[in-house]
């Protein structure tokens, strides 16, 4: 088993570097360090590594995602606004052909219709959403469960 089968990257798209501080109503009070150290946490206790980015550039997740082949074994997403619009990223998701969940705090179903596509739902392994900040850690759960199966 290499160190790539049991590490795990964690993409935050635009404006998630805000949470914690504004519109707590709509995506709690959270911070996204806070965010990253539960992650940390639960990849201690699950036997994984996690390596967690926040990114506002399209083409910087873009370049992460490239980046991820060889290095990480799957990919926890919250693309944040890019989830609804970016074919980009779709397309590099389908270029590495690396397993991902892609998460998110709201339910995306229950906001306005222009968050109800995602471009990368039918490339994940998985969808959790609706949870808060528990939506990122039953996306790891998931995709180490998924890896270990
Ligand atoms: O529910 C999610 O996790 C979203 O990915 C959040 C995105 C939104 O565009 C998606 O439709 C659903 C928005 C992230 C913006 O984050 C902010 C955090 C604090 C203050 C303002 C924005």
């Amino acid at each position: 088993m290499t160190r790539a089968d049991r590490s795990i990257l964690v993409l935050h798209g635009p404006n998630l570097d805000l949470l914690g501080t504004r519109e707590p109503e709509k995506y709690g009070d959270t911070t996204l360090p806070d965010i990253d150290a539960a992650l940390g946490a639960l990849a201690d206790q699950l036997g994984v590594r996690v390596s967690c980015h926040q990114s506002n550039h399209e083409g910087q997740l873009v370049e992460l995602i490239h980046g991820a082949r060889g290095v990480h074994a799957g990919l926890v997403l919250n693309l944040a606004a890019y989830t609804h619009t970016s074919v980009a990223i779709r397309d590099a998701l389908a270029a590495v052909a690396l397993p991902f969940v892609e998460v998110h705090l709201t339910n995306v179903h229950a906001r306005e219709e222009f968050r109800h596509r995602s471009m990368v739902a039918a490339l994940a392994l998985g969808i959790v959403q609706g949870f808060g900040v528990d939506s990122y850690l039953l996306g790891l759960r998931g995709m180490v469960r998924w890896l270990e199966s």
